[in-house]
């Protein structure tokens, strides 16, 4: 009999998910919106920076055929240095496996925060499967791949650190910068703003987005696909390429901890990207009629 990978039995458990209540009852206004593909990743449940209030909402008011989680869905090198478990992220869970049941197709591309899943590649639980990387076809016939977008990403490895400026190294700068200004002040020195160098580090970070978004859209064209869906880099995207006389799509589709986006498939194989914060704002203003009798 063949070794299972360790964490099989724990996986398997998750998968037969007791038929319990989740914390935050399934509430959905109107009817769920239907699309034909949904793609969400760089959820980081594990995490403060998750924000679960805006996925729960998307995930009760939309549905599809086929659902990608394209990777870093649960943050393991967070949780291995502190468990951090609220019973929304449990919920999460839990309505991505009821999808499962209710007839989704759930395909699951373990990102890099979430490489402890990787073993399980090729292997389903309850209704994922879960996969290394997937060809998606859409509607109207183009041919996707479908990754979380790491493995192009030399720069990551080098500094693995930079996954993190998104939360941590951010609120340490903006401290840092409230303890340097006071230190200064108090001796009597100018005013001196640590903002200088995060611009620098801005205007590197664009190169970086830039720059990865060209090495991806260009692996996608080697291997001779139409476009490519990815994650990673928490920058919800669409950038079309030329590789070679053939275009080339590029599709992120952005984060759940700043930008809380979806890409979504319409049934007739048109792509866009949601921001989930935006959808709620429309949604909430037609569900109250005095408000666009105030705004008129
Ligand atoms: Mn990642």
């Amino acid at each position: 009999m063949t070794e299972l990978p360790s964490g099989f039995e724990a996986l398997h458990n998750v998968a037969n998910f007791p038929s319990v209540k989740p914390a935050v009852p399934e509430r959905i206004v109107g009817e769920r919106r239907r699309f034909r593909t949904i793609w969400i990743s760089d959820v980081h449940l594990g995490t403060k920076g998750c924000n679960h209030e805006l996925l729960i909402d998307f995930l009760d008011h939309t549905d599809s055929e086929t659902m990608y989680l394209v990777g870093d869905i649960i943050d393991g090198w967070r949780l291995k240095k502190k468990f951090y478990w609220p019973a929304e992220h449990n919920d999460i869970v839990w309505r991505i496996l009821k999808r499962a049941r209710r007839g989704t197709r759930i395909v699951y591309i373990p990102g890099n925060h979430d490489e402890m899943v990787r073993p399980f590649c090729g292997m389903d639980f309850g209704g994922v499967q879960i996969r290394r990387a997937a060809f998606h076809d859409t509607a109207d016939g183009r041919r996707l791949i479908v990754l979380h977008g790491d493995e192009f990403d030399t720069v990551m490895l080098a500094h693995r650190w930079l996954a993190f400026v998104g939360d941590a190294a951010y609120h340490l700068m903006m401290k840092l910068n409230n303890w340097v200004s006071r230190v200064r002040s108090a001796l009597g020195l100018p005013y001196w703003s640590i903002s200088k160098a995060a611009k620098h580090k801005v205007k590197n970070a664009v190169e970086f987005i830039s720059k990865y978004e060209e090495v991806v859209a260009r692996a996608a064209g080697e291997r001779g696909v139409d476009g490519v869906v990815c994650g990673h880099i928490h920058t919800a995207e669409f950038r079309p390429f030329m590789h070679e006389g053939k275009a080339v799509e590029y599709w992120n589709d952005g984060d759940w901890v700043e930008g809380c986006n979806a890409l979504v498939e319409h049934f007739d194989g048109r792509m866009e990207i949601l921001h989930w914060a935006d959808e709620v704002a429309r949604r909430d203003k037609c569900e109250d009629p005095a408000q666009e009798l105030q705004a008129a």
